[in-house]
């Protein structure tokens, strides 16, 4: 059995090429070669185009192609598939985030044979296995939607993997590696668990990955580090959802690193709970080389966290600010403009606490709401889309800056201008602190222009001499600096 898993390009000015591996494609990839099938990853963000997908197609002829759909740019995907099967005779299956928000609605929008919701590892095996017999009925295979004579049908839902030591390592090595931004730090991403007990509105992750905290042994997690820093990668980004959710496995995770005596760098970049860290895991955490820390604040006004049920309140941010710094460590911030009960007045709030917090970057996004979240309802409910779901999923984007919706009480003016803020607060925190006060100015100047930001981004991205200059920068001014950005 042969299956080629394919990454679809999803270009934004501020991704402009492809930041890391895809994880989810290489834990595919690790169980399926465990078990025996071939596989080949094509990444399209990789700058490929149609040409090479044909000849990959023409040398490996697999019997499966697997596509994985972020909500975000999702007619990529569609579009490579209406390619594929002009091309020849494949059978093609989904899967992804935004595959386990619409499900077999994904199967009517476009002409892929299979979709698969949540974790794929169990209901990929079990799909090759059948397609490897020749068989064709796949009712009994949990998790997956199909196209039967009569329509789409969709089996029942699979449980979630309960046992994750139990799964191969990510097979990063299918990749090539050197093409990624995050080979220039020898960096890898490690998912040490999967869910989150919370319920954000605006969030997918339960979606995907369900409600129930799942974790990895500290022992597993740390047999992968050694795994990967024995072929010499020493700095990681854990990209849980929650990595803290379980404190004390968490405060077991870095004894073990201490212990093992591994130095690396390693830093949380996804955005950690602020009720989920007290001094004791902080100062673990740093002792075992973690150096930067991404919190999700969203708002510093407590009725749009309480209505966005975030169950923290700003006060607790204040505080756990405060101990994050205590211990040393680089601090980053995410905002997020419109929340529900956001006004202009609001939203200052929160440019007013990123100003006040000791934050060394902060990030500010216009919201977009995702198929298949709370938020999605509320807007619906509450709010004025501004272009239809399929248009602002595939073209207007936070990164753009254009507010996809608007309320009575925080109108698409306002938001604007808001951006503009927020943008400018974030330019500002990056430019000083990666590069210094004069350089920081310099920068400031040349992205007060757009074309001049995008092509400075480039250049320090996908140069490499662009890069080394940055580089430079960034030791003289003596900051860390890891080949990500923060999401
Ligand atoms: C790490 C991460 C990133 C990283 C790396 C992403 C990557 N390509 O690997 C970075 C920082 C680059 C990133 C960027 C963005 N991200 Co992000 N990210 C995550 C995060 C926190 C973890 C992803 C992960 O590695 N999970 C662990 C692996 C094991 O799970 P997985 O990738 O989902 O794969 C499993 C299943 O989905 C399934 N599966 C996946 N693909 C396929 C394919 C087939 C064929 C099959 C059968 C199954 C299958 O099987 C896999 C194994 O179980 C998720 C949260 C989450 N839990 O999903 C958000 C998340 C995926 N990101 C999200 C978003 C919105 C973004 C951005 C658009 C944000 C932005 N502001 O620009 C960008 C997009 C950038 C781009 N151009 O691609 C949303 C997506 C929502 C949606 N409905 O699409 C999520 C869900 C977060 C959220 N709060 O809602 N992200
Ligand atoms: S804490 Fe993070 S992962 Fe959990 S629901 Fe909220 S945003 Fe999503």
């Amino acid at each position: 059995m042969r299956v080629l898993l394919i990454v679809p390009g999803t270009y934004s000015w501020r991704y402009p090429g492809q930041v890391q591996p895809h994880t989810g494609i290489a834990y595919l990839a690790g169980v399926l070669k465990k078990n025996g099938i071939e596989v080949k990853i094509l990444d399209m963000g990789l700058k490929h185009h149609t040409k090479q997908l044909f000849s990959t197609l023409d040398l490996f002829r697999p019997q499966l192609i697997g596509i994985t759909v972020f909500s975000f740019f999702h007619k990529r995907a569609y579009d490579l598939i209406d390619s594929i099967k002009n091309y020849g005779n494949y059978q093609v299956v989904l899967g992804g985030p935004h595959i386990s928000a619409i499900r077999g609605t994904a199967l009517r929008e476009s002409e892929a044979d299979f979709a698969i919701k949540g974790e794929g590892e169990e209901t990929i095996l079990q799909l090759c296995k059948t397609i490897g017999e020749a068989k064709t009925d796949y009712s009994n295979i949990q998790g997956l939607a199909w196209k039967s004579d009569h329509g789409v049908v969709e089996n029942d839902v699979r449980p979630f993997i309960d046992d994750l030591d139990a799964l191969p390592f990510p097979a990063y090595e299918e990749f090539p590696l050197e093409k990624y931004f995050c080979y220039q730090d020898k960096l890898l991403p490690i998912i040490t668990s999967r869910g989150c007990s919370q319920r954000c509105i605006f969030c997918s992750v339960r979606l995907c990955m369900g409600r129930k905290f799942r974790s990895r042994s500290p022992e597993n997690v740390l047999t992968e580090i050694e795994h990967w820093y024995e072929q010499d990668w020493k700095n990681f980004e854990f990209q849980d959802d929650n990595f803290t959710c379980d404190m004390n496995r968490a405060k077991n995770i870095c004894d073990l690193i201490v212990r093992k005596n591994l130095a690396i760098k390693w830093s949380l970049p996804n955005g950690v709970r602020a009720d989920k860290l007290d001094i004791e895991l902080l100062e673990k955490m740093r002792e075992s080389g973690c150096f930067r820390i991404a919190l999700g604040v969203e708002s510093a006004n407590n009725e749009v966290l309480r209505k966005t049920k975030k169950g923290i309140k700003v006060e607790q941010f204040a505080e756990t600010i405060k101990m994050i710094k205590e211990v040393g460590m680089e601090l980053v911030g995410f905002f997020i403009i419109g929340l529900p009960t956001e006004t202009y007045e609001r939203f200052m709030e929160s440019v007013e606490f990123a100003r006040r917090m000791p934050f060394d970057q902060v990030s500010f996004w216009n919201m977009i709401p995702y198929p298949g979240t709370e938020l999605l309802q509320w807007v619906k409910d509450n709010a004025t889309l501004l272009y239809p779901e399929d248009v602002y999923l595939n073209r207007a984007s936070h990164c753009e800056g254009r507010p996809v919706f608007e309320t009575a009480d925080f109108s698409v003016k306002e938001r604007r201008r808001a951006y503009q803020l927020g943008r400018s607060l974030e330019r500002k925190s990056i430019a000083y602190w990666k590069t210094g006060k004069f350089w920081g100015r310099v920068g400031l100047v040349i992205s007060s222009f757009p074309i001049l930001e995008r092509i400075m981004i480039r250049l320090i991205k996908t140069n490499r001499i662009g890069r080394l200059f940055f580089k430079a920068l960034s030791s003289r001014a003596g900051k860390n600096r890891t080949g990500t950005c923060s999401k």
